[in-house]
């Protein structure tokens, strides 16, 4: 049987993909030695820009809740595309859709945000069925844009485990054009496959949050794993952190940079020891 796909480098990876969203990813994290995705989880537009630029030269992503943006004009947009130009990451609005296809390709196309111009990743819950990815498809699709699966969730007491994870990957695989992979908790390859099913050579990316080094969760039922739990132990190709790089003192422009390239460093470190 073939080795898993994880097991090769992201660069090998990155030959074997099609979308050209996964494929920018992969080969980001080759050439910037990062497997490290920051979540910049504040509410203003200053504190929002700065992070980003300050830990820009340590992700492969960023990851956005463009909506929790208190002082929100578009024009923080071209200020963000403009910083991952500079540092060379990739954007990965957290949208978690949800809805029926018409109405989730209205939210991801149009409104105030206008996601799919600029976010190179997005996210869906299957909880809807296979209609949220061919409504997302339908404006994703045409300008390069891949979408990640909810397939498992860090939370304390998730719903998303056992046949719905299963389910959310046979999704997936029917849809590979423009679902690259999963934000879960593990590996998915070969889940829910049926027996006489071929899956050797899958190779979904797993994007995982839920990474923290010095706390085990917070008071909201959120879980933390490491770096080394994450990327050697589960298989997981990128580590999201949120709190645990940016902190709780916004302005603390040095020790946010230190705490990025304490993550880079050992999820890159984890990384390079999966690999055979
Ligand atoms: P934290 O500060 O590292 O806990 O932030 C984690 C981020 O990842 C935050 O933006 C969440 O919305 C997001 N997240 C998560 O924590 N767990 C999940 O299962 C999913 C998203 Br899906």
């Amino acid at each position: 049987m073939a080795p898993s796909a994880h097991l090769k480098s992201y660069g090998q990876r990155a030959l074997k993909q099609t979308n050209p969203a996964a494929i920018l990813l992969l080969e980001t994290m080759e050439r910037k030695k990062t497997n490290l995705a920051v979540s910049v989880d504040v509410t203003t537009s200053a504190d929002f820009l700065t992070i980003v630029d300050a830990v820009g030269p340590f992700v492969c992503l960023i990851k956005t809740h463009i909506d929790i943006l208190e002082d929100f004009e578009y024009s923080l947009i071209e200020r963000l595309e403009n910083l991952s130009l500079k540092h060379d990451f990739l954007i990965f609005e957290d949208r978690k859709f949800a809805d029926i296809g018409n109405t989730v390709a209205h939210q991801y196309s149009s409104g105030v945000y206008k996601i799919a111009r600029w976010s190179h990743l997005t996210n869906a819950h299957p909880v809807p069925g296979p209609s949220i990815i061919k409504g997302l498809a339908s404006v994703g699709l045409p300008v390069g844009r891949g979408l990640l699966l909810l397939a498992e969730m860090s939370t304390k007491g998730s719903l998303a485990t056992g046949t719905y994870t299963e389910d959310a990957v046979r999704m997936a695989r029917l849809n590979r054009d423009f679902v690259v992979g999963f934000i879960a908790q593990h590996r998915m390859d070969g889940i829910g496959a049926a027996p006489d099913e071929d899956v050797t050579d899958e190779d979904f990316l797993v994007l995982t949050p839920g990474v923290g080094l010095d706390s085990k969760g917070d008071a909201m039922g959120q879980q933390y794993r490491t770096p080394e739990e994450v990327i050697l132990d589960s298989g997981c190709d990128v580590i999201i952190v949120g709190r645990g790089v940016y902190g709780t003192d916004l302005k603390a422009t040095a020790a946010i940079v230190a705490r990025a390239e304490r993550y880079m460093a050992e999820g890159w470190a984890a990384y390079l020891r999966r690999l055979v």
